[in-house]
C-alpha cells in the first residue's frame, strides 16, 4: 500500500469575534482541511442534550469559559477520529492545559494568531446576540436573524449577553488575553506561531492564504478527495 501523504494539523486563535471562524471556512474551502470548531462541537452536544452539553450550556449562557476537563473529553475523541485526516481547529486550545493536552495527542503544523484591536473586537461583539437554549450566534451588522431579534430555527427571542454589553466586554477581552498568553507563548517558543494584525477579515486572509500555501503538502487536496 503507498505511503500515506502527509497529513497537516493547524490551530486558529484569537478572542471572540476575531474572525477565527470567517477565515477557518476560507481555509477549508480553499484547501480542503476539515474545519473543527469547538463552538460549533458545543451547540451540537447542547442540541443534542448530551452530559458534557448540558453542562457546558450553563458556562456559555454566562459567556464563561467551558472548564477544561469538559472541553478537553469532548475535543480529543473529535481529533482521534480523523487520524486520516488534514484540519484546521477553531477555539480550542483557549488556555495553557488545552494546550497541553492538545500537546499530548498530537503535533501541529502552523498555529495562526489573530490579534485584532481593542476597539474593533468591541465593536463587533456589541452588535452579537445569542439564542440560549442553542447556543446560535448572530450578528446583528454582519449576519443578522432572518426576522429581527428572533432565532430563525426555533423562532424563540434572541438575547444579549451581560457579556457582550460595551460595559463587561473590556473585562472580558482583557480576560482572554490574560488566558491565552500561555497558549501563545507555547507556540511561538515551538517555533510554529504565525501573528496576523489589522482590523478587517480580507486583509488578512491574502497573507493566511499565501502562508498555508508553502506550508501544505500539493497533494493534500488530491489525498483527501479520493476517500
Ligand atoms: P465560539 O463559538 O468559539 P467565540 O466567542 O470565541 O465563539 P466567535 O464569536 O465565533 O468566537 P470568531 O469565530 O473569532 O468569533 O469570529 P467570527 O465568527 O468569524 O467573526 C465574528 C463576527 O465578526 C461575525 O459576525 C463576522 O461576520 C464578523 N466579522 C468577521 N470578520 C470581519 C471583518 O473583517 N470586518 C467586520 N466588520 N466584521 C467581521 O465559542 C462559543 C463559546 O463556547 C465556549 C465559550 O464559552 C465560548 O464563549 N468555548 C470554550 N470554552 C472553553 N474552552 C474552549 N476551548 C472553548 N471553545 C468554546
Amino acid at each position: 500500500l503507498k505511503e500515506m501523504s502527509k497529513l497537516f494539523r493547524a490551530v486558529i486563535l484569537g478572542p471572540p469575534g476575531s474572525g477565527k471562524g470567517t477565515i477557518s471556512e476560507r481555509v477549508a474551502n480553499s484547501f480542503g482541511l476539515k474545519h473543527l470548531s469547538s463552538g460549533d462541537f458545543l451547540r451540537e452536544n447542547i442540541a443534542a442534550k448530551t452530559e458534557a452539553g448540558v453542562l457546558a450550556k450553563t458556562y456559555i449562557e454566562k459567556g464563561a469559559l467551558v472548564p477544561d476537563h469538559v472541553m478537553t473529553r469532548l475535543m480529543l475523541p473529535r481529533l482521534e477520529e480523523m487520524t486520516r485526516h488534514s484540519w484546521l481547529l477553531d477555539g480550542f486550545p483557549r488556555t495553557l492545559a488545552q494546550a497541553e493536552a492538545l500537546n499530548s495527542a498530537c503535533e501541529l503544523d502552523v498555529v495562526i494568531s489573530l490579534n485584532i484591536p481593542l476597539e474593533t473586537l468591541k465593536e463587533r461583539l456589541r452588535h452579537r446576540w445569542i439564542h440560549p437554549a442553542s447556543g446560535r450566534v448572530y450578528n446583528m451588522r454582519f449576519n443578522p436573524p432572518r426576522v429581527q431579534g428572533v432565532d430563525d430555527i426555533s423562532g424563540e427571542p434572541l438575547i444579549q449577553h451581560e457579556d457582550d454589553r460595551p460595559e463587561a466586554l473590556v473585562a472580558r477581552l482583557r480576560h482572554y488575553k490574560d488566558v491565552a498568553k500561555p497558549v501563545i507563548d507555547l507556540y511561538r517558543a515551538k517555533g510554529i506561531l504565525h501573528m496576523f494584525s489589522d482590523t478587517e477579515t480580507d486583509r488578512i486572509w491574502p497573507y493566511v492564504s499565501s502562508l498555508l500555501s508553502t506550508k501544505i503538502p500539493t497533494d493534500l487536496g488530491d489525498a483527501q478527495r479520493v476517500r
